[in-house]
């Protein structure tokens, strides 16, 4: 198999749309229906395996309270892939992603993958932000949208295999002389979670 690669991922958003409980279904599988604001931001770290190429996700939920925005450059820099989160019930929420786009964009340029996600999607009776309108805004910035529910499980291991097979895409592998058809001879998609502790080094910064 190729050598590891680490990709450095950093989730961006307003308060209360989301990103622990995108972060937590993905590490850990659990939800929590409580609000607890992340202060600064906290990190958590994720290992697959992605069509033969061992990966390593480093996993950054930042806070989305006002008081905190000024740090995002802090955690999105050389970052390889973002998700930008709002909830499909406020369209504040959304006007928050366009900024960061921004913002990202005028620092990393190109080199990050844009990944726009409409969680919530359960509340679809309350939705406020229409999906032709996150559509339409995600290909015009070159991103991708993804619909979640951390609730519900949906769309949540799509996101993140989603994300990492497009990180991958940018980064060419590093051959082993080991190993000369890959692990999946390069046809399907398969995971592998770390099996002893895939959410070491939980913690804040
Ligand atoms: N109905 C529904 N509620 C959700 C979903 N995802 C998160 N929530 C709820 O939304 C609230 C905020 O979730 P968090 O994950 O803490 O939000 P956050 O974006 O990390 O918030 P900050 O850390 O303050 O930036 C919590 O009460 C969650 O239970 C979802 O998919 N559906
Ligand atoms: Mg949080």
């Amino acid at each position: 198999m190729n050598r590891g690669v680490t990709f450095k991922v950093v989730l961006l958003g307003e308060g209360s749309v989301g990103k622990t409980s995108i972060v937590l279904r993905y590490t850990e599988n659990s939800f929590n229906d409580k609000h607890i604001e992340t202060e600064q931001a906290s990190f958590r770290t994720k290992k697959l395996i992605l069509d033969g190429r061992r990966v390593e996700l480093s996993i950054w939920d930042t806070a989305g309270q006002e008081r905190y925005r000024a740090l995002g450059p802090l955690y999105f820099r050389e970052a390889n892939g973002a998700i930008l989160v709002f909830d499909i019930t406020d369209q504040d929420s959304f006007n928050q992603v366009k900024d960061w786009v921004k913002q990202l964009k005028r620092v990393l340029g190109d080199d990050v993958v844009l990944c726009i996600v409409a969680n919530k999607a359960d509340l679809e009776k309350d939705r406020h932000v229409s999906m032709q309108t996150a559509e339409e805004y995600a290909s015009a910035v070159n991103a991708k949208l993804y619909n979640t529910s951390a609730k519900l499980n949906k769309g949540i291991e799509e996101l993140f295999n989603n994300l990492t097979q497009r990180m991958l895409e940018k980064t060419p592998p590093t051959p082993n002389i080991s190993d000369t058809n890959g692990v999946n001879g390069r046809t399907g998609i398969s995971i592998q979670q770390n099996p002893t502790n895939p959410t070491a080094n939980n913690g804040c910064c």
